[in-house]
Parts: structure tokens; C-alpha cells; sequence
């Protein structure tokens, strides 16, 4: 569907008519201002095959390297902290491991709730085991909080604090492997001085927990022989989201604790295809084959291997995902290309990129549903087919590459989306570079990219998935086919020159918008078991909507107190930024000071509760990654418990609201 501006109503078009229009608005954009003012903006909930052949169409075709991902909001911090810390990127861990551990250290993940495959199957671990120890570090009493042996509810950021803080008690009992740090580490001494400097004592006050906490924290991990860490949004989503994950990887150094059974520290990835398009390239720094757009040989093996003149790739990385809403607003977009993401929820400072969107000339949105917030911002509405109705492969935390084989008819005229990139592609002239027939033609392609890399997955075939399952990388040609996972680093030799991993020695710089009079609590956003992000899945099934009928604001008792607020209130929550509503939930397992909000409700779903609103783009400086798990809030109450709320927050509906409820 298309129309010429954001006032005008969608009309119908052909697959014919939208194609040639978007060549049309790239050549156009490439011949006045260069292929720089193209923005594409995609998701880990494509498959592999889509995102390569978005890579090889951005940038190898046209020279740009302004593709990012929702990935950038997701885990690009886990992604910066291996590469730092091992060389490469690659979770060493595989879940066996859940199975092996004498004690899991669960810390900003919530996986009862968001991996509850991952949480189930270490629970019964630990029920078989009663001796195996769960220790917990969030802000909240989460339901993977509440069977734990060790629950540390740390003020939010302050988790190097924290990590720090055992390290000093490890170093303290002489809880570290000295020779492990003296043969495969580099750094180590730089990080002891730092850590000296974080006594229990401090670190107690400074993270809002008891001092024999934090001991019993370093206890289990001096005691137990394999400790396996699990980190997710609540490490990496923050302005020190590198340095938080790299720092504990660093516990895990100087325990040796790592590239064995049951041992390591392992990133969730959240969405199903995260891993793969970690792979093919599908963040602004990145290329195919767990390659950097800033290494000269990188790009010449992909130019040679895309069959594209030496110098085409460009070397510096391109735009990334809060970088594209910049350019918007200085008007330095041509194209803006949406893709298998919902910006309009998902983004922070949600009135900033709304006004951005605005400015932009042409948006292209790639969707499998119409509508979601994000269509009231598009001209041009391409329908895509998911993943239960297309063929490809998706790659999990484990590094297990699986084909999904679509198993429903698709709907509509939905097309795949690596075929809107061929399609696009051949009538910008590039006809060789696309002639793929089949998306296996396109995996083909793509796994010969990954030869001799670490993640070299050049032996996979659709035939071998077929016959023989999920298959791990790495898997060179001619590997035999095997379900039992590997772990990386058994070897003790890193992806680093010298063979060695490296520590960082840093110390805690905390939240980049820290409470203060003005806005005294500490506002944190993050997931329901029921529902997926934006809803578009989830929000119209009846069942799941009863589990999460209403958005709310989780509030201790004592906050609650304090602002004369009681159950069920209709609040205002205000930030330096935007505002929202939301109905009270007052509740102990939350600390003090902070307050939690879900994240699912845009404005589809519910009147003036979209929580990013609220939210600031202020990220970390090695990964991009923005700090979405806080900003400063200010709480007050504007409607007394269900008296007149049928006034400011009217029934929230089963069914999307209009698209008027989203008018640009
Ligand atoms: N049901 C469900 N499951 C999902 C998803 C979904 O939408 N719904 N989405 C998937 C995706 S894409 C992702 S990325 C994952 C996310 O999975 P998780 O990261 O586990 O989920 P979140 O709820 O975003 O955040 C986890 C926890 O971080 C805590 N936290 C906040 N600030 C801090 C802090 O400063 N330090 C620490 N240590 N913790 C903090 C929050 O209180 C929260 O409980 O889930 C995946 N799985
Ligand atoms: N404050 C705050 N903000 C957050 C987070 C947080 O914890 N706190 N979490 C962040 C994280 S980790 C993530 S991952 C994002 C998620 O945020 P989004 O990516 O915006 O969330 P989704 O609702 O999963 O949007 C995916 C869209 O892709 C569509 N889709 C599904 N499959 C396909 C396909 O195959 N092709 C195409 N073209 N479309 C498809 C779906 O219909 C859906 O509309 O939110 C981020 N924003
Ligand atoms: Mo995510």
C-alpha cells in the first residue's frame, strides 16, 4: 500500500508498482545526496538468508554500511564485550551447561519470564541437585528471583559495583586461579588494583544490599566448581553495557571459570534470530562472516567474493539505530527503510523519533501486520511473510543453526523479505549479484562467506539440516554431523593475537540520568511472560491478554506512602522527555526508589501509556547500545482508584484502537 505523503490515505498498489517505486527512491537519493542518506533499519526476527542478502545489497552493492537492527537495542553490548574480551564475538557456552553448573549467577535476566526453556531446565537441574546454588542480581523480586538461593536486588547500575565488589572478596580469600590469569590472560594486574578499591563495606551501600549478601555472592563462587553466568537486557542495555559484561566475563578470568562444562559466561540473546544476524553482518560495524567493515581485508574478501570492484565496501561503520534518527532530523535521509521492528514502541525517547519520522521523505515498512504504530509513519507498506510461513535458517545462543521450514499458507501477497532485497537489487542493475532462484541459493552463498572464520558454518546444507537436525558452528566442510554441542575456548586459546583473553580494569560511572529532586525515582521497562514486545503477535489472543490485561507501574509500598498513592490509582509518570499513564501495582518486590513498567503497550494497545515516551538515548559509548533499562521519572497520582478512570484511561481494548490513535 502507498501513498505520496503521511495526510494522504494508503492506496493499493501491485509488488510491480512498490518495487519500481523504491528503486525509483534509491537512485534518486543515491544521484542527489549519495548512498549515505539511505537508512535501513531492520531485527533479529529475520532469517539469516533475509539479512545477508540485505547486507550485500546495502553494503556491497551500494557502498553503504547504514543497515543497523533492533540487535543495536538488544545485545550489541554482549557482541562489543566478547570481541574485547576473546577476540571475537560468540557465546562460549552451550545449554548443556545449565545441566553441569554447580551454580548459576542469573544477573539482569529475567528468564523466568523471557528464557523460560533456559530457567525450566536449569531449575530441574537444581531440583535433582539440591547443592547447586541460583544467585539472582535485579533490581526486582522476578519470578527467576524468587527460587533462588541469593536474591541481590541491587539498585539499578550499579552492577559493576557489584561484580567488582566479589572480585575484591575473591582476591581477598584467595579465591583465583593464579595460573590460569598468568598463562591465557593479559591485563590482570590493572584490574586487581581496581578492584582493591571496592571493600564490602561501599559496595553494600552503594548497590542497597546487606553486606553478608555480597559475601555469600562470593562465597558460592569461591565454592562451587563450575559457576555458568547469564546475562541479558539488564546488563546490557545501559551507557556502561560493554564494560558491565566485560567485567564479569572478568570474574570469570580470574576464577579460570570458563571453556569447560558448566562454566562461562553465556548472553540470552532475545529474539530468535539475533545470533544469525550477528553472522551476516546485520549491525553497521559488521560484514558477513563475523567480519568488521573497519578491516581492510574483511572487505576485500567480501568485495571479492560479491564479485564488486576493490573499494566499494566502505571502511567506516555506518549509521546505527538512534544515528538514523539523527540524520532524520537533519533532513540527511532520502530513504528510510523499516524492517521486521515496530521504532514507534520500541525506540527510546519516543516523542523525539516520532517528530524524526515526520521529517522523513520516503519510509518503506516492511511488516508482517497492519496495523502497528509504526504504519502511521510509512508511505510505502510492504508485506512481509514470518517465519511460519517462509523457509531459512536462524541461529541460537548456543551457536545451533536450525532450518525453519515454514508450515503455514502464507496470507496475502506477503513475500519474503530476502526477496524484496533480490527483487530491489536486480532492478538497481545489480542482476548477477541477485540471481538467486531459491532462498537455499542465498544460504549457499552466504555460508561460503563464513570459510576459515570462527564462525565458519561452509559445511551446512538445507539437505544436511533435513537429514541429520540442528547442526553448531563451527562446522567447516566436511565436518560430521553431531547433536552434541561444542564449547569454545576448551582449548584456553582466545580469538586475540596472542592467544590470550584480555581483562578491562574499569571502574562503575553508574546510570547516564541518575534520580534527583526533580525526578526522584528510577524508572525501569522490561517484559512480560505473555506477551512479545510491541503485541503484534501477542496482543490479539484472547488468552494472553487475560493473563496481562492492563499496563501498570510497579511501586514499593514506602514510594507508594510517600506520594499518597493506593492500589490501582491512575498515575502520571513523567520524565525530562514525555509523560504516561499508568495504573499503580503496589508491591514489595521492587526495591525502593525504582519503579517498573512493561514495555508492550504502544499506542495501539492503550491510550497514553507508551512507556518509551519516557526514555533517553543516551548509550554506550563501545556498543551503541542506548540505556533503556533506565531513566529518572517523577510519580504523581491523577485519578483516585476506579472512581472517574473510565475518563482518562478508557477500557484498554482486546483489539488494536483505530489507526487514529496513532495519526502522525
Ligand atoms: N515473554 C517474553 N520473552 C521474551 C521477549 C518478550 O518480549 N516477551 N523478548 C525477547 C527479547 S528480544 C529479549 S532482549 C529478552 C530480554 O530478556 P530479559 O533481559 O531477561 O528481560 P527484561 O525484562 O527486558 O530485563 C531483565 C531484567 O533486568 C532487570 N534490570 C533492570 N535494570 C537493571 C540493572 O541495572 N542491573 C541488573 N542486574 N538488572 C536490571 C529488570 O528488572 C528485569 O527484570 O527476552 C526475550 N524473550
Ligand atoms: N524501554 C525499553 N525499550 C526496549 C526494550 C526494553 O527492554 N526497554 N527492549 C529492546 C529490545 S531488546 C528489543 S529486541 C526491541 C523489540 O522491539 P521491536 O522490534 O519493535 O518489537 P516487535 O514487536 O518484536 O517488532 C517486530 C515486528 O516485526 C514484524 N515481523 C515479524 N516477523 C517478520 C518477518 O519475518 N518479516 C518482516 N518484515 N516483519 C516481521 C512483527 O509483526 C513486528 O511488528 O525493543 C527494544 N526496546
Ligand atoms: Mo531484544
Amino acid at each position: 500500500m502507498w501513498r505520496e505523503s503521511l495526510e494522504d490515505e494508503f492506496q493499493q498498489v501491485s509488488w510491480d508498482f512498490a518495487l519500481d517505486l523504491v528503486t525509483a527512491k534509491l537512485r534518486e537519493t543515491i544521484a542527489t545526496r549519495g548512498a549515505d542518506s539511505i537508512g535501513v533499519y531492520g531485527s533479529g526476527q529475520l532469517l539469516t538468508e533475509d539479512y545477508y542478502t540485505a547486507q550485500k545489497l546495502l553494503k556491497g552493492c551500494l557502498g553503504t554500511n547504514n543497515f543497523d537492527a533492533n540487535s543495536r537495542l538488544c545485545m550489541s553490548s554482549a557482541v562489543s564485550a566478547y570481541v574485547q574480551s576473546f577476540g571475537t564475538d560468540g557465546p562460549p557456552c552451550c545449554y548443556d551447561d545449565l545441566e553441569h553448573t554447580d551454580c548459576a549467577f542469573f544477573i539482569g535476566a529475567n528468564a523466568a519470564e523471557c528464557h523460560p526453556i533456559v530457567f525450566n531446565r536449569f531449575l530441574e537441574h537444581k531440583k535433582r541437585n539440591p547443592k547447586v546454588k541460583l544467585i539472582v542480581v535485579d533490581p526486582r523480586e522476578t519470578l527467576t528471583a524468587q527460587p533462588a538461593d541469593l536474591h541481590l536486588a541491587i539498585r539499578p547500575g550499579t552492577d559493576i559495583d557489584l561484580l567488582n565488589g566479589i572480585a575484591y572478596l575473591l582476591l581477598e580469600n584467595n579465591a583465583i586461579d593464579r595460573q590460569f590469569i598468568a598463562q591465557h590472560t593479559n591485563g590482570f594486574y590493572d584490574y586487581e588494583l581496581i578492584a582493591k578499591h571496592y571493600a564490602p563495606a561501599m559496595v553494600a551501600l552503594r548497590c542497597g544490599i546487606a553486606i553478608e549478601d555480597l559475601q555469600l555472592a562470593a562465597h558460592y563462587w569461591a565454592e562451587s566448581t563450575n559457576v555458568l553466568s547469564l546475562w541479558s537486557m539488564g546488563i546490557n542495555q545501559s551507557q556502561e553495557g560493554t564494560a558491565k559484561a566485560r567485567t564479569l566475563i572478568n570474574l570469570h578470568l580470574m576464577t579460570g571459570q570458563i571453556g569447560r562444562a558448566g562454566a562461562g559466561p553465556f548472553s540470552l540473546t532475545g529474539q530468535p534470530n539475533a545470533m544469525g544476524g550477528r553472522e551476516a553482518g546485520g549491525l553497521a560495524h559488521l560484514l558477513p562472516g563475523y567480519r568488521s567493515v573497519k578491516n581492510a581485508e574483511h572487505r576485500a574478501e567480501v568485495e571479492r567474493l560479491w564479485q564488486l570492484p576493490p573499494g566499494r565496501i566502505a571502511p567506516q561503520p555506518g549509521l546505527n539505530a538512534w544515528e538514523m534518527i539523527e540524520a532524520l532530523e537533519r533532513e540527511a535521509i532520502g530513504v528510510f527503510w523499516v524492517i521486521a521492528t515496530n521504532p514507534l514502541v520500541s525506540l527510546p525517547d519516543l516523542n523525539r523519533v516520532k517528530a524524526a519520522l515526520r521529517r522523513s521523505p520516503f519510509t518503506v515498512y516492511q511488516e508482517a501486520y497492519n496495523p502497528t504504530e509504526t504504519t502511521a509513519f510509512a508511505h510505502l507498506l510492504l508485506p512481509a511473510m514470518q517465519w511460519s510461513e517462509k523457509l531459512g535458517t536462524m541461529t541460537n545462543s548456543e551457536r545451533v543453526v536450525t532450518l525453519s521450514q515454514g508450515f503455514q499458507t502464507p496470507l496475502g501477497e506477503g513475500r519474503e523479505d530476502w526477496w524484496v532485497f533480490a527483487q530491489v537489487g536486480q532492478r538497481l542493475g545489480f542482476v548477477d549479484q541477485f540471481a538467486f532462484e531459491t532462498v537455499e541459493a542465498v544460504h549457499h552463498e552466504f555460508v561460503t562467506l563464513t570459510r576459515d572464520r570462527p564462525c565458519d558454518m561452509s559445511g551446512i546444507t538445507y539437505d544436511l539440516l533435513r537429514s541429520h537436525g540442528s547442526q553448531q558452528w563451527p562446522y567447516p566442510a566436511n565436518s560430521t554431523p553431531t547433536r552434541d554441542p561444542k564449547r569454545l575456548y576448551t582449548d584456553r586459546r582466545f580469538n586475540t593475537p596472542d592467544g590470550r583473553a584480555n581483562f578491562v580494569a574499569l571502574h562503575s560511572r553508574g546510570l547516564a540520568e541518575p534520580p534527583d529532586p526533580d525526578f526522584p525515582l528510577v524508572l525501569t521497562i522490561g517484559r512480560l511472560y505473555g506477551h512479545w514486545h510491541t503485541q503484534t503477535r501477542t496482543g490479539r489472543t484472547e488468552k494472553i491478554h487475560k493473563m496481562h490485561p492492563d499496563p501498570f507501574l510497579e511501586i514499593h509500598p514506602r514510594d507508594a506512602d510517600q506520594l499518597g498513592i493506593m492500589a490501582g490509582d491512575v498515575l502520571e509518570v513523567r520524565s525530562r522527555r514525555g509523560r504516561c499513564e499508568l495504573p499503580a501495582k503496589i508491591t514489595r518486590g521492587i526495591a525502593p526508589g525504582t519503579v517498573f513498567a512493561p514495555m508492550h503497550w504502544g499506542a495501539l494497545w492503550a491510550e497514553t501509556a507508551e512507556v518509551n515516551a519516557l526514555t533517553h538515548p543516551e548509550a554506550c559509548p563501545d556498543s551503541a547500545q542506548p540505556e533503556l533499562k533506565a531513566c529518572a521519572v517523577a510519580v504523581s497520582k491523577i485519578v483516585q482508584p476506579f472512581t472517574d478512570r473510565a475518563a482518562i484511561a478508557p477500557e484498554i481494548p482486546r483489539s488494536p484502537l483505530t489507526p487514529e490513535a496513532i495519526r502522525p
